[in-house]
């Protein structure tokens, strides 16, 4: 059985064709498409993992693996050969580590609710209730939202002047992590030119050639930009 990744479109489960590429590891990939009223995941993912969401990995001995910080880890131990990761018990695998779970844990949520909050903003609701529902979204988002957010990129970008990457001098899995909620940030997050290393080390991410071929495995990835 060849080592399989459940894609949903314009999803996270970019990064794991990504990582896969950078590893030189073949793979395939089984593609699902988005409910375009809902967004949500069609119903045969589940049939994968219980919670239907994306990415999932089933590796070759039929291992199922979910939760895209624990199968960047899990793939990079497993296929890495020590390629992208520090040295185990050095001060940067400890920031690998730190960012493989920072991604999901922390950067997230505060973008995940900008989005929640931009779709009540603008969905359908009787006339004389739409002031109260734009002024609790426009309450959130300004009270605690948007400066959440931007506290994390003003972190992210004092961060980049540690070093070029997240987990030191090199590449590593911490960067593929880490550039889901980079772009989700630059794509409706209020990231711009005013953050330069940030902006910088998409650009540099971007231009890896595995990123590119990832793209080619995966569809079009309505987050680049
Ligand atoms: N923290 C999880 C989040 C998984 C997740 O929510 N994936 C999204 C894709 S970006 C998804 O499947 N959304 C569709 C749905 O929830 O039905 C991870 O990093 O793997």
């Amino acid at each position: 059985m060849a080592l399989t990744v459940h894609h949903l479109e314009n999803s996270r489960s970019q990064r794991v064709l990504w990582l896969l590429e950078e590893l030189g590891q073949p793979y395939e990939v089984v593609r699902y498409a988005r409910d375009p009223k809902t967004m949500l995941a069609p119903p045969e993912l589940r049939a994968v993992h219980p919670l239907g969401k994306s990415p999932l990995v089933v590796l070759d001995d039929g291992s199922v693996l979910a939760e895209s910080g624990a199968i960047v880890e899990a793939l990079v131990e497993r296929y890495g050969a020590g390629r992208l990761s520090p040295a185990p018990g050095s001060p940067d695998f400890l920031r690998y580590r730190y960012w493989l779970h920072y991604a999901e844990g922390s950067a997230m949520p505060p973008l995940l609710l900008k989005l929640v909050f931009d779709r009540v903003e603008k969905a359908p609701a009787p006339f004389f209730l739409r002031p109260v529902v734009r002024g609790i979204a426009g309450k959130a988002k300004d009270g605690f939202v948007l400066p959440q957010i931007g506290l994390h990129l003003d972190y992210l970008e004092g961060e980049l002047a540690r070093g070029p990457w997240f987990a030191g001098e090199a590449f590593s899995g911490a960067d593929i992590q880490m550039s889901f909620p980079v772009e989700a940030a630059a794509a409706r997050g209020g990231l711009d030119r005013s953050r330069p290393r940030l902006m910088d080390w998409l650009q540099r991410i971007h231009a890896r050639p595995a990123h590119q071929r990832a793209l080619e495995r995966g569809g079009p990835y309505a987050l680049l930009g």
